[in-house]
């Protein structure tokens, strides 16, 4: 049986995931037929590095933006110090992103939403960072096989953003006890299907990605300092390494 209290976190967290998950699953079945021509993947292919980092992290800071209204809908994430509610953000938000990618990811073809229609790896090429984009669809894949539905989304989702080993979290226990919370919701959503893979050991391979990414972005940095520095504001706040308490629900 589930109790009743579980019942509304999962409705919660559930119903914040399906109002900030920017595409209705109607929605994105319509736009898997939109997909670049051959051309328009060439012309992808022949920006310049900076451009195309410069477009990327455009669209990784607006989907941020939904990701940090996501978690604002969770009962008790606003309830937790704002010191801590900024450190899960930081520390998650890509990480949710990747998770949420798989709505937007078709295993058919192999290809991924990116500005309004689908395209494969090959469309990244100019970025020059060809492990992280293999690491990101390889993960696609991995993750569509386990075929989530929005309501484990949802509560995978919200129990990644609530890790009460986030380092220098100042209320962990606080944040376990709700991550707990998600996680027996979640546990019941899964056994509903009675699916026997384990759903959460893609966690890793998320991990690595993540620090694939911050590697990446540093590196960057160094050789354009000026396309950094105009980088969203979003993006910026999320993923700059110096240590600083900058807000990234303010954005
Ligand atoms: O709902 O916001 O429309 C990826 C970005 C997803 C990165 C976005 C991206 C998503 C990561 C653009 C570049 C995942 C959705 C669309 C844009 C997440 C790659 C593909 C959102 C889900 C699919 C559909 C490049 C949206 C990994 C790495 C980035 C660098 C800055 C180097």
């Amino acid at each position: 049986q589930t109790s009743s209290t579980e019942n509304r976190i999962a409705q919660n967290v559930v119903k914040s995931h399906l109002e900030t998950c920017q595409y209705t699953t109607e929605e994105l079945k319509r736009l898997a037929w939109m997909l670049y021509t051959q051309e328009e993947i060439r012309s992808l292919q022949n920006k310049s590095c900076e451009t195309m980092w410069q477009q990327c992290s455009l669209q990784i800071s607006n989907a941020i933006q939904y990701v940090v209204e996501f978690a604002k809908r969770i009962d008790g994430f606003m309830e937790l110090c704002q010191n801590d509610q900024i450190i899960l953000l930081k520390a998650g938000c890509l990480e949710v992103l990747l998770i949420r990618m798989i709505r937007a990811f078709n295993p058919l073809n192999n290809m991924v939403l990116f500005e309004g229609k689908y395209g494969g790896m090959q469309m990244f090429k100019s970025l020059g960072c060809d492990d992280l984009i293999n690491a990101v669809f390889e993960l696609g894949r991995n993750l569509c096989r386990l075929q989530l539905s929005d309501e484990e989304i949802a509560l995978f989702t919200a129990a990644v953003l609530l890790s009460p080993d986030r380092p220098w979290l100042t209320e962990s226990k606080k944040v376990q006890k709700l991550q707990d919370k998600i996680y027996i919701a979640l546990q019941h959503e899964i056994q509903k299907k009675h699916s026997s893979e384990d759903k959460l050991s893609k966690l890793p391979l998320m991990k690595t990605i993540c620090n694939l990414h911050l590697d990446k972005l540093e590196f960057f940095r160094l050789l354009h300092p000026e396309t950094a520095m105009n980088f969203p504001p979003l993006y910026k706040e999320v993923f700059n390494s110096e240590l600083q308490y900058s807000d990234p629900r303010e954005s």
